[in-house]
């Protein structure tokens, strides 16, 4: 037998590769023995709650999914490392619309339906080796978490906060189901598309608006993405201003007051009509009898808009003269009083005072209907038509008692306002956007509301040891949407006993909106398994609130208005010690393909199996995390699975090239590659803390070519600090690429799990450098470059540059008036 040739043996090498799907096989089953996730509420470690936005069951996972489980994992996985205790824990989000609808399309009940794709997500987790406690899985409609639902929304009923009204609402035609404002884009249903109408109803409300300015007030210490914060701040949109009250003349003589809401109380002489939303009740109340029949006309047209229609200021405007007429109450002039669409009845107090010299709608207005326009703010030289909105003094704007001429807006905001509080007709007001939720849903597939309608007793309560309000199965029944909930057709169901009368009843036949269910589980979380509380506040007190959460930003309003109201609400009532749920926000960027969102229209979806199938859980989950800045989209067209697949293969082959034995100390090893080893180590803990993920990446893979290039030119194969470089390698790629990690942990001689093996002490002797390129500049222009020490002081530098050729040359025997020195890396000559 000859001796292989050298470099053949190397050939033989640099082909070895590892079988990815055995790989994947032979952990699955050795990390299910192991556990090395499950949180321990009694651990002496610190602790961290890392909470992923728990999914919809639709479908089995998608890239989406991948993207936002890799990165949240670094994060997870990462502070496992660094010795927390850390709780991620998983669960579903399983009623609701989406998937109501899809088992309804395919004819299955949506409790099968659901069910049956929660395991397989469970399943695809499991594989894509996400680092949850499995032990704390919950699924919203489960009996035993919507126990705890029914049982917040009594809560919240007994503060108040939880009430009924009749109202004008959204109405979907398609889904049969009333949608909050929230549920509603551009005028169309968020989850289908159609287009939404109004229905008046009665339905059930959260009280959020009573924690509006909390609301705001409490995003000053989130660290969250701004965007986020905007549009929060957007949704719950704060208004300061007026209510100022008008006399309105009826029919018949009699008269009542009318408030408005204005933020511009300043404009209040140029008030030269009044407007009333056509759909408040208000303008059915004062029409007069000669314009009803007009006005009923117009109402009608009215329902059928949306609300961002009837807003858009580019919409020619409509309405009618209602017949009544209002005083103006610091002029005392009679101003027509207007219905029109462009007035919101759920909006201020649903009636303004019109102001065309200063309001672009007032004004379009007033050209429609001929109205007369007095500007109240000088416009600029030169303007002609049209409101002006912009600064300037107040003109035409006194009264025998106060005149605002000549003031800024500000300043003439401020003296009308005191002027109408000292005469009783106004006062400062401050006014939010944000409405109440509308969680009532005439839909199955959701937790029903724990409420029990009696002809004689009214409203009550189911009491709390009849809780859960079981969802009847309904098997076999017709599910579909018809505009009343299936459930009040369940005569068994719905036909029960006062409980206070003990007289014939009905239940509350609606379910509630998903983002109920949503609103806490992260509280759930702490103490899954409790069937006496819906959470145990000693656990809470534990976990939360959660350090860092990760989601996509389409739950910019909903989810997380929601979620803080409900911790907000259990703050008050002494429940939880903090006010905010989710100290640290990350939304992910969205993975795209070849340029445009994926959708079966366009044929350009990505198949997460087919993905997993070719390249590995590993390679993906590495493609999604190298991609770039984790807020940045990802389109998988420039990306490149194959590669990060040879990448981990040649991390992995290290681990077979490693020849010192397990526990070795990395003293005395070469100190070139240790030097990197532990800057690598350094710096990923900290690129990892600010979410750089991809770059903590870049350098592990800087950190596999030095290891490559100790083993195969430098210090060879027996230097311990190759081996402790390896380890490095398998400890780093364990917060991304768990399958390569583990093995290449095994084949350096040691247990599992890699997961668990903590980070390795940074040597901080080993990341002084040597030396530093210190920058010579003589006269601003660049003479020198000194490699020095990195401690040099000042005058040692000083000194150097000095005395170095090339310096003195371009000193010409020239005076030096000041040297200026920032020591190890500048010194700047001034010459006279
Ligand atoms: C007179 C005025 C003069 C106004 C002027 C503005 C400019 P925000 O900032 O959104 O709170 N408004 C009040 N209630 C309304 C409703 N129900 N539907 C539609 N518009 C309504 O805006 C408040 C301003 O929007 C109010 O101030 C009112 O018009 C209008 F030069 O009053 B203003």
């Amino acid at each position: 037998m000859t001796e292989p040739h050298p470099e053949s043996h190397r050939d033989d090498r640099e082909q070895q590769s590892y079988d990815v799907h055995a790989t994947e096989a032979k952990w699955q089953p050795v990390w299910e023995e192991l556990d090395p996730f499950r949180a321990d509420d009694d651990s002496p470690r610190e602790k961290r709650y890392a909470l992923t936005m728990f999914p919809y069951p639709s479908g089995d996972l998608h890239m989406g999914h991948a993207e936002v489980t890799a990165l949240h994992d670094v994060i997870a996985r990462y502070w496992w490392q660094r010795g927390y205790e850390v709780l991620n824990p998983i669960g579903w989000d399983s009623f609701g619309l989406p998937a109501e609808n899809a088992a309804i399309q395919r004819n299955e009940h949506p409790a099968t339906y659901t069910y049956a794709n929660i395991e397989t997500q469970a399943a695809s987790f499991k594989k894509y080796a996400v680092s949850f406690d499995w032990s704390r899985r919950l699924h919203t409609s489960d009996p035993e978490y919507y126990r705890w639902t029914q049982w917040l929304f009594l809560k919240l009923r007994e503060r108040g906060l939880a009430y009924r009204k009749s109202s004008p609402v959204n109405w979907c035609p398609n889904d049969q189901t009333v949608l909050a404002n929230e549920q509603v884009v551009d005028g169309f249903c968020e989850r289908c598309g159609a287009e939404v109408t109004k229905r008046e109803l009665t339905q059930w409300y959260f009280k959020v608006t009573d924690y509006a300015q909390r609301l705001l007030d409490d995003m000053e210490g989130l660290d969250w993405p701004e965007r986020v914060l905007t549009l929060q701040r957007n949704w719950i949109g704060r208004s300061e201003g007026a209510h100022v009250d008008f006399d309105v003349a009826t029919d018949g003589g009699g008269s009542r007051s009318v408030s408005v809401y204005t933020t511009r109380p300043d404009t209040l002489f140029g008030a030269t009509f009044m407007v009333v939303a056509a759909d408040a009740k208000l303008a059915e109340e004062i029409v007069s009898d000669e314009q009803r029949p007009t006005y009923e006309d117009y109402l009608a047209e009215t329902r059928k808009a949306s609300d961002i229609d009837r807003m858009a200021t580019d919409r020619p405007k409509t309405g009618v003269f209602l017949g009544a007429y209002a005083v103006n109450p610091v002029n005392g002039e009679s101003v027509p009083v207007w219905a029109s669409d462009y007035v919101l009845a759920d909006y201020g107090t649903g009636a303004i005072m019109a102001v065309p010299g200063q309001d672009q709608r007032d004004w379009d207005f007033a050209e429609e209907y001929d109205l007369p326009v007095i500007r109240t703010v000088q416009p600029p030289e030169g303007w002609e038509g049209e409101a002006y909105t912009g600064a300037g003094p107040a003109i035409n704007s006194a009264n025998e008692s106060v005149s605002l001429d000549g003031l800024e807006i500000d300043d003439a905001k401020r003296a009308i306002i005191d002027y109408l509080e000292q005469q009783g007709t106004g006062r400062g007001a401050v006014n939010f956007r944000l409405r109440d939720w509308l969680l009532s849903r005439q839909r199955f597939w959701g937790c029903p509301i724990p409420v029990i309608h009696c002809p004689v007793d009214g409203e009550v309560d189911v009491p709390e040891d009849q809780l859960p309000v079981v969802l009847p199965e309904l098997k076999g029944a017709d599910l579909k949407p018809k505009g009343v909930s299936p459930l009040a057709a369940a005569e068994d169901w719905v036909n029960v006993e006062c409980p206070k009368c003990g007289g014939p009843a009905k239940r509350d036949s609606d379910t509630m909106d998903t983002f109920v269910d949503s609103s806490w589980y992260f509280l759930r979380y702490c103490s899954p398994h409790d069937d006496t509380q819906a959470f145990d506040e000693d656990k809470v007190r534990l976990w939360m609130p959660v350090e860092q959460y990760v989601g996509g930003v389409e739950h910019a309003v909903l989810h997380l208005m929601y979620s803080r109201f409900f911790t907000k609400v259990l703050f008050d009532m002494g429940m939880v010690d903090f006010t905010e749920p989710f100290t640290a926000l990350l939304n992910q960027g969205v993975v795209i393909n070849q340029g445009k969102k994926m959708s079966k229209s366009l044929g350009n979806g990505v198949s997460l199996g087919e993905q997993l199938a070719d390249f590995g859980v590993d390679a993906v989950r590495l493609t999604l995390v190298f991609a770039g800045p984790p807020e940045d989209n990802i389109d998988w067209a420039d990306m490149s699975p194959a590669g990060s697949l040879r990448f981990l293969q040649r991390a992995w082959r290290l681990s077979g090239d490693v020849a010192s034995a397990p526990g070795t100390s990395p003293e005395g090893g070469d100190v070139a590659l240790r030097k990197v080893t532990h800057h690598t180590l350094h710096d990923a803990a900290e690129l990892v803390e600010s979410h750089r993920f991809n770059v903590m990446v870049a350098r592990t893979m800087e950190l596999v070519n030095a290891t490559r290039k100790a083993i195969d030119s430098g210090c060879g194969p027996e230097d311990p600090a190759v081996r402790e470089a390896a380890e490095a390698v398998a400890i780093l790629l364990s917060l991304v690429a768990p399958y390569t990690a583990e093995e290449m942990w095994e084949r350096m001689g040691h247990q599992p799990t890699v997961a668990r093996a903590g980070w390795p002490t940074v040597d901080e002797a080993l990341l002084v450098e040597d030396s530093v390129t210190a920058v010579v500049q003589v006269q601003g222009k660049l003479r020198a470059r000194l490699e020095v020490s990195p401690d040099i002081s000042d005058a040692d530098l000083e000194a150097a540059a000095l005395a170095d050729e090339s310096v003195q040359r371009a000193l010409e025997g020239r005076q030096v008036r000041k040297v200026i020195v920032r020591a190890p890396k500048l010194v700047n000559v001034v010459v006279g």
